[in-house]
């Protein structure tokens, strides 16, 4: 089997509640829509999420990367050659949802050729993944009442609250309001998005101690080396590297300089093959990592359960799985259910997707 063609296809679906937080917002899904072709009919999806305000990516960017630079290099290869096409591409640097996307969509390829779900062929560890909610920036009580309705309606217990607002205050005032409000059955865990300073992040954890947070994200940027070693240091959970550790190399970086003690994994950042190896970096230095979320779409939350649901130490935290629900719409056939708390994995071959023709016309731009 071969490659004939990748295709990059912009489309646009808007947020009915814009998700915001300290390094950015996202009103619309504004994703590149990519699908690998065969010479067979046997055709793969994924979709990239351009996060210009974390990795400098932009729609437009995706769509020249994919078509300009990387499918010349993809075509014509075998959808196994997997690890060619990561040498190939990995010749550019940066461009991570971009090359992610293709990835993910040649291991569809593999898994409908193959008969089998692609989750069994990461690993098969489990049929599904419990999820952890992200609550953005907003009036304390609107973030109180969305935990609730999220928990009411579809079962989920986790949260992760995005904090990184000054005065830090405003955040602790939000996180204690959660925690009363909902108790001490759901577990909490705060994400700065580089939002604070070293000091400031220290002066919030110490305020938030007794709240029961199970993890601390991204609170102050990476590149202020020494004083986010120091927090760290002093940071009494497992501080979690996001968006300084996107590929293997910054994950060593962070860790083996104690800028971090945990990861978080992002299937939109590097794909199923790229994912593996952190994952097993991690596992490999003994670190937490838990599956985290790039405000993907259906198809990109689908991946990552796919991905957490095949590991151990993957399915053991709840993934954050649960940003789609914000979005007015979206492209699958069957969409994404959250019962019980979780998404499960589904048993049919490949990624197990299929995207709906008629909503793909609707909301393509090209
Ligand atoms: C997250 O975990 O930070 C927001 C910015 C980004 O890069 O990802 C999201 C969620
Ligand atoms: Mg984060």
């Amino acid at each position: 089997m071969k490659i004939t063609e990748i295709e990059a296809i912009p489309f646009a679906i808007p947020y009915r509640k814009p998700l915001r937080f300290a390094s950015g917002a996202v009103h619309r899904a504004e994703h590149v829509l990519v699908r690998v072709h065969t010479d067979e009919g046997v055709t793969g999806v994924a979709e990239a999420p351009p996060r210009p305000f974390t990795y400098g990516e932009t729609q437009e960017s995706i769509i020249t990367a994919v078509r300009s630079l990387f499918a010349p290099e993809v075509v014509g290869l075998s959808p196994v050659e997997r690890e060619v096409a990561r040498a190939r591409m990995h010749r550019t640097v940066g461009n991570p949802t971009a090359k992610a996307a293709i990835d993910m969509a040649l291991w569809d390829v593999i898994g409908k050729a193959a008969g089998m779900p692609v989750t069994d062929l990461l690993g098969g560890y489990a049929d599904s993944m419990r999820v952890s909610h992200m609550v953005g920036f907003d009036d304390t009580e609107k973030m109180v009442a969305e935990a609730e309705r999220v928990r009411d309606t579809y079962g989920i217990t986790t949260f992760k609250v995005k904090v990184g607002r000054r005065p830090y205050t405003v955040d602790v005032e939000a996180c204690r309001a959660l925690r009363e409000r909902l108790g001490e059955s759901v577990e909490l865990y705060v994400d700065g998005n580089r939002g604070w300073t070293a000091s400031e992040s220290a002066r919030a954890l110490h305020a938030m101690q007794d709240l029961d947070l199970t993890l601390a994200e991204e609170l102050c940027p990476a590149d202020d080396v020494l004083s986010r070693r120091w927090l760290v240091q002093r940071c009494p959970i497992p501080f979690v590297a996001d968006e300084s550790a996107t590929h293997t190399g910054e994950v060593t970086r962070e860790l083996l300089g104690a800028s971090a003690n945990a990861v978080s994994i992002k299937t939109a950042r590097t794909g199923f093959s790229d994912s593996q190896r952190v994952l097993h970096e991690c596992d490999g230095l003994g670190v937490e990592v838990l599956m985290g979320n790039q405000v993907d779409g259906q198809i990109g939350t689908m991946c990552t359960a796919v991905f957490g649901a095949a590991h151990e130490s993957t399915a053991r935290r709840a993934g954050e799985l649960s940003n789609f629900l914000d979005m007015s719409d979206d492209l699958l056939t069957e969409p994404i259910s959250i019962t019980d708390g979780a998404v499960r994995v589904r048993r049919g071959p490949g990624i197990g997707i299929d995207i709906d023709p008629e909503k793909l016309a609707h909301y393509r731009q090209d």
